[in-house]
């Protein structure tokens, strides 16, 4: 039996890795193996190639960045989500190529056309895909909390500006809004067990 893909998608800090981890969990007590990976990155391979993308000190253009995206996702959909699908292991992957049809295209005007054949290249989209929606405000705090925690300094996404991402959050929500039955959208502005509470149920509602 093949497994399910589902993939959490939103503006920065809205809570997918967290999110991510604990619905992985959640599926494996359910009796359902189930794997948590993220983008950019997700295999080894895959995981350099992010270093570059989030270093802000590495000019790229919006385009070279979309095909490295996609050469990171082409890259994890081989080694780690077929191969788990295959074996009938549910992957929840934070961010897949929604993210770039929407920094990429929408934020960026990388034209859509050229970002869709390259998602025929990709050439698997998922079962279900669940928007965690935060304001931008909550998004910016929660993003510093992050920093703050890790040490890390601002990625070069974290530094756009808010008009960026507004047209980002907006984006992600035309996307759900075009394909109701293959999305669901949460909340993610409400605390951590509230959230996952409400991403539990539309995952145990759309994929029975
Ligand atoms: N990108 C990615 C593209 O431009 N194109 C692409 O094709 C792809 C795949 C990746 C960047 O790359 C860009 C988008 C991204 O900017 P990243 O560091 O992985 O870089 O960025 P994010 O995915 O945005 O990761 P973040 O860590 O910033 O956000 P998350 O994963 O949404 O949030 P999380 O879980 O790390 O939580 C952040 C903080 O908030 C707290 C957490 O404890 C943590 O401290 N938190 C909450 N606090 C209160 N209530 C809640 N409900 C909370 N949820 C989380």
């Amino acid at each position: 039996m093949a497994g399910r893909f589902i993939v959490l998608e939103g503006g920065e800090g809205a809570g997918k890795s967290t999110q991510a981890r604990r619905l992985a969990d959640w599926l494996a007590g359910r009796g359902t193996a189930a794997l948590a990976t993220r983008e950019p990155g997700g295999a080894a391979g895959a995981e350099r190639i992010r270093a570059l993308l989030l270093d802000p000190a590495a000019p790229l253009t919006p385009l070279a960045q979309t095909l490295l995206h996609v050469a990171a996702r082409v890259e994890h959909v081989a080694v780690t989500i077929r191969p788990a699908l295959a074996a009938g292991i549910w992957v929840v992957c934070d961010r897949f190529m929604d993210s770039t049809r929407v920094y990429q295209g929408v934020a960026q005007g990388v034209d859509a056309a050229a970002i869709e054949a390259l998602a025929g290249i990709v050439a698997i989209e998922p079962d279900l895909t669940v928007v965690l929606d935060v304001p931008l405000a909550v998004s910016r705090q929660r993003s510093a909390a992050r920093r703050a925690q890790s040490g890390a300094a601002m990625d070069r996404y974290e530094a756009m500006d808010d008009a960026a991402h507004a047209r980002i959050r907006d984006g992600f929500l035309a996307r759900a809004a075009m394909a109701p039955g293959r999305y669901a959208v949460v909340d993610a502005s409400a605390g951590l067990d509230a959230v996952f509470a409400d991403l539990c149920e539309a995952v145990a509602n759309r994929l029975r």
